[in-house]
């Protein structure tokens, strides 16, 4: 399986459509829309949203509304998560980031609109039963909201400068960045019509995957020289494995959670290959 071909072709897909649900425009706030949106992410939860619906025996075409809802607001989370009442950054996907090019008041209405710009959009599908629509959007909304991204966001902002066990990490992750991931794999199998069981394995490796995923940014982030600004995760006080850890036993918790994800695929067979070679390469990428 040739992943760097297939992450390529998928992310062209999705660069596309994310261009054309977003169109140029003269008013400022469609043009911080679009600096954050088309900023060059790896666009991994559609990706993944293109390659469960794949993996579930659907087109990957039909599911690319929900792949760029996904997308839109995962931009809308790094937009927020910037500002300075959060984590107060100045780059982001190599750039300046939003509110310090178009002032925080513009940025905070990005993100609003960059979110609901994606309800929109999974809302307008064409070719998808209505009903699996309607699954899919609830499916989004409830990972998105408080019970996943935005509740995990905020207990992490809760947590800050405080010593906490494993199971209380991995309980944030799961929700601030798990959530997204989750989402992603069980919406492309929703729009594909996945059966049940097949729908479950789906669910399983995403939620590993994103366990896996997180792991490893905070491993990265913890290994990194800290930026201008002098700050690491570590620096902030945030919630973290190898905070929690140490980076050797973060690394081994990292793999266990790629190989539980592997293991949930593999009933799956050929068709799943994609998937198996992301989560893959999501953990190697710690491993320089
Ligand atoms: C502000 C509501 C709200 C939520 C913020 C996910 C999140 C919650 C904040 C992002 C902060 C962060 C850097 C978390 C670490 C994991 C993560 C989500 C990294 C960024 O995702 P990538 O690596 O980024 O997929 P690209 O730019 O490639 O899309």
């Amino acid at each position: 399986m040739d992943l760097q071909r297939y992450l390529a072709t998928r992310a062209r897909l999705v660069e596309r459509s994310l261009a054309a649900a977003v169109p140029p425009g003269r008013a400022t706030l469609r043009r911080a829309m679009r600096y954050s949106l088309l900023a060059g992410g790896k666009r991994l939860r559609p990706i993944l949203v293109l390659a469960a619906a794949e993996a579930a025996g659907g087109r990957a075409r039909l599911a690319l509304p929900f792949a760029c809802g996904l997308e839109l607001i995962h931009t809308y989370s790094l937009v927020h998560d910037d500002l300075p009442s959060m984590d107060d950054d100045d780059l982001r996907r190599g750039r300046p980031t939003s509110h310090k090019v178009f002032g925080e008041g513009l940025a905070i209405l990005t993100g609003d609109a960059l979110l609901t710009e994606a309800f929109r959009v999974m809302a307008t599908a064409r070719g998808v039963p209505a009903a699996r629509v309607g699954r899919a959007i609830a499916e989004v909304a409830a990972a998105a909201g408080e019970a996943g991204m935005v509740g995990g966001q905020a207990l992490d902002i809760q947590a800050a400068g405080k010593r906490l066990p494993l199971r209380t990490v991995a309980a944030i992750h799961r929700l601030k960045t798990g959530a997204l991931f989750r989402a992603a794999v069980r919406v492309g199998g929703i729009v594909a019509g996945a059966p049940p069981a097949v729908l479950g394995r789906l669910t399983r490796y995403g939620e590993h995957l994103g366990l896996a995923f997180q792991i490893v940014d905070d491993v990265l982030d913890a290994a990194e020289t800290p930026g201008s600004d002098g700050r690491t995760d570590r620096a902030l006080g945030k919630a973290t494995y190898p905070g929690v850890l140490g980076m050797e036993r973060a690394m081994r918790h990292a793999a266990r959670e790629r190989d539980a994800a592997l293991a949930a695929l593999r009933p799956l067979g050929r068709r799943a290959a994609p998937l198996a070679a992301l989560v893959t390469h999501v953990v190697a990428r710690a491993r320089g």
